[in-house]
């Protein structure tokens, strides 16, 4: 079975992994990557950059590569001008591909859809001139608090067209966290939908939004979609329906060409204090490296290949592996709106059977949950036309890629593991198949063009067999151009670590081993990684401290064998609160609570009842030991405690059940 993923499992298995998987000659043979793409890019980066950038089509050609004067804040293809909406649509439609299917949609009560590339040139072009009828213009801000819905991709790309920015919040966030980021970014128009199917039951949003919008200044108009036909609240002259709005649109749209470094979207992340930051990204550098990771990192080969990324656009890899990259280089590709087990749990191999997927992008957590519900579940599907598998968000476990090579890829597809950020923008270190020996569990090697190290506190480089920070050395066009309304937290957070040597910290710790290869272990900050979502333990122990029973909170990630990282949250209660509120419902009113601030996903697995928690003589928390409580290890070294005797109040407390 399974171990339980996690940094020191990670690094047991380091020790021990010795499998490599070489690629299949045949596979190599028609491969879009070579091994002398590194050469070529280690040769010259900027050459390397500027062909890659060619991919896209370009209004005006730049006439500078990179502009890192004003470092750490970049310009790529400085000069240049495109649009990416027309890179990602129109272009195609103008090559002769208009009739090629962009999105096979698929509905999670079995509705399904098939968008040709004409199709939703018009689409996007309807709905760029509505937004545009509601007053949004290039520099303007719109939310997007969908699901996974075609309008959510004609809406992104609609921002796009006209220059406006995005800010897609997950539909799975709370209202309260929708407000704070529709406050953050002063948006104008909102886009959501009645309600969402979940695991075969209509569940409200727009109800979100109304309660966010009822303290949002900036607001002027929400945009709705009616997906489920369940009642909503209607506020006139605010609220619109898209059919009433879009449709009647016309279908022809003209687009603008916007400058290289024209912003494209905000996308908001957690960080290590309560606030989320708002990464900014722009367009030629971000389109650029979109494209050319999707191309090499998935071989897609766009008349034959049949692309399905699971992640939902509300996180990074919605944005650049389901809108931008796949549709910029003309892909046909798979867009489900359900969970994996709506209304069964083959429904995954379901779907890549009915649209012969060849390229499946997922997360370590989901294939994680299928290795539990069992190889024979895959089996009895056609899955023989995939050829390349992707995993993201967490450092995969061996045994799960094992596992998936062996259950989905029919013990023979290249697995890509695959490493980046939201801030990064696109994937940075990640195999290339039918080039890399593949290595269970590694990510293995930063992608040509790319640059990256393991090094210590003071930033020296750790060499082979080493471990410590991850960073990355040098410019890339798909890094984040800042945090939206706060320069200084974007050099504080990102660049203040290695100030002196240029360095982004990434906030990963990992090891190289002894061929040199990168091993990731996770984060090293206050962040945890919940099923491949990151949650910063400040903003749970702020929604658990808004609780009127709880004095004091600290929240702690600890392994968990599914989701990779549990929340397990240590609570102090007030003085004041009655007995029975450390009791079981007490709790779980406490979960609910945390569910009601930020959302679903950042519900605590679990909570316990303490008198103190573990304070440094300044203060600080030690969430170490915590960790060591709620992994139920023996508890490490406790001698910078302020009180020493608070780990033995702990466990002795824990140990007679409260
Ligand atoms: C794309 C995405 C970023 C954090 C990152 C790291 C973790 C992502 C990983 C991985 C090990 C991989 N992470 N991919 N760790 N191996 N292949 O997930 O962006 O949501 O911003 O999270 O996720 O810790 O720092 P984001």
């Amino acid at each position: 079975m399974t171990q339980p993923d996690g940094q020191s499992n990670t690094l047991d298995n380091l020790l021990s992994e010795s499998r490599t998987f070489p690629p299949s000659a045949e596979f190599a043979a028609r491969a879009n990557a070579s091994a002398e793409l590194y050469a070529e890019a280690e040769a010259d980066r900027e050459a390397f950059w500027d062909k890659q950038a060619e991919r896209l089509t370009w209004a005006t050609k730049w006439n500078q590569t990179l502009d890192w004067s004003q470092a750490p804040f970049a310009k790529w293809f400085v000069g240049g001008e495109l649009n990416v909406a027309y890179n990602c649509v129109d272009r195609h439609v103008e090559a002769g591909n208009g009739d090629r299917v962009a999105i096979h949609w698929e509905g999670e009560p079995g509705d399904s859809r098939a968008i040709t590339y004409a199709e939703l040139q018009r689409e996007v072009s309807k709905t760029a001139n509505a937004l545009a009828e509601l007053g949004v213009g290039a520099g303007d801000r719109v939310a997007i608090y969908l699901p996974m819905l075609p309008e959510a991709v004609f809406s992104m790309l609609a921002c796009a067209r006209l220059g406006a920015l995005h800010s897609v919040v997950f539909g799975g966030f709370s209202s309260e966290a929708l407000r704070s980021r529709i406050n953050d970014a002063e948006a104008k128009v909102a886009i959501t939908c009645d309600g969402q199917y979940r695991r075969g039951k209509a569940h409200p949003l727009k109800a979100n939004v109304d309660e966010a919008v009822a303290g949002t200044p900036s607001i002027e108009h929400v945009l709705v979609v009616n997906r489920t036909g369940i009642d909503v609240d209607w506020h006139d002259g605010r609220d619109l329906w898209w059919h009433e709005t879009v449709d009647k649109q016309s279908d022809q749209h003209t687009p603008e060409a916007f400058d290289s470094e024209h912003p494209l979207f905000i996308l908001y992340t957690s960080g290590t204090t309560g606030k989320p930051k708002g990464i900014l990204h722009t367009s030629g550098g971000f389109l650029t490296q979109a494209a050319y990771t999707h191309h090499h990192v998935f071989d897609l080969k766009p008349e034959s290949d049949v692309y399905w990324c699971t992640a939902d656009i509300g996180w990074v890899t919605g944005h650049t592996y389901i809108v931008y990259g796949p549709l910029a280089n003309g892909a046909t590709q798979v867009v489900y709106e359900g969970t994996p087990n709506a209304p069964h749990e083959g429904r995954h191999w379901e779907i890549v059977q009915k649209y012969g997927v060849s390229l499946y992008y997922t997360a370590p957590t989901t294939i994680r949950t299928f290795m539990k519900w069992g190889a024979e579940i895959p089996a009895q599907y056609d899955l023989s036309t995939l050829r390349v598998l992707g995993s993201v968000g967490e450092p995969i476990n061996p045994e799960a890629w094992m596992w998936y090579r062996e259950h989905i890829g029919g013990g023979t597809t290249p697995i890509v593991d695959t490493w980046w950020q939201t801030e990064t923008g696109a994937i940075m270190i990640s195999p290339l198949p039918g080039v890399t020996h593949a290595k269970p569990g590694s990510a293995q090697v930063p992608l040509p063009g790319i640059s990256a190290k393991v090094v210590d506190d003071n930033g020296n480089d750790v060499g082979p067999g080493g471990g410590g920070l991850l960073v990355l050395d040098k410019p890339w066009p798909a890094m984040l151009r800042g945090i939206w309304g706060d320069d200084e937290r974007y050099r504080d957070t990102y660049w203040s670590r290695f100030a002196d040597l240029g360095y982004y910290f990434a906030g990963d710790g990992a090891k190289y081993d002894t061929d040199g290869d990168l091993w990731l272990l996770g984060r090293v900050d206050d962040v945890m990684n919940v099923s491949g979502h990151r949650i910063s333990t400040t903003e749970v122990e702020s929604a658990l401290v808004s609780h009127p029973t709880v004095a004091e909170a600290a929240v702690v990630g600890a392994d968990d064998p599914t989701t990779g990282q549990g929340i397990v949250a240590f609570v102090i209660l007030r003085g004041g609160s009655s007995a029975d509120a450390g009791g079981d419902e007490a709790m779980a009113t406490l979960r609910e609570h945390v569910s009601k601030e930020i959302g679903p996903i950042a519900k605590p697995r679990q909570i316990m009842v303490v008198a103190e928690l573990p304070k440094t003589r300044s203060g600080k928390i030690m969430r170490r030991l915590l960790r060591d409580v709620a992994e139920n290890r023996e508890i490490g070294d406790v001698s910078t405690l302020a009180d020493s005797s608070v780990m033995d109040m702990i466990s002795a407390g824990l140990n007679k059940g409260t």
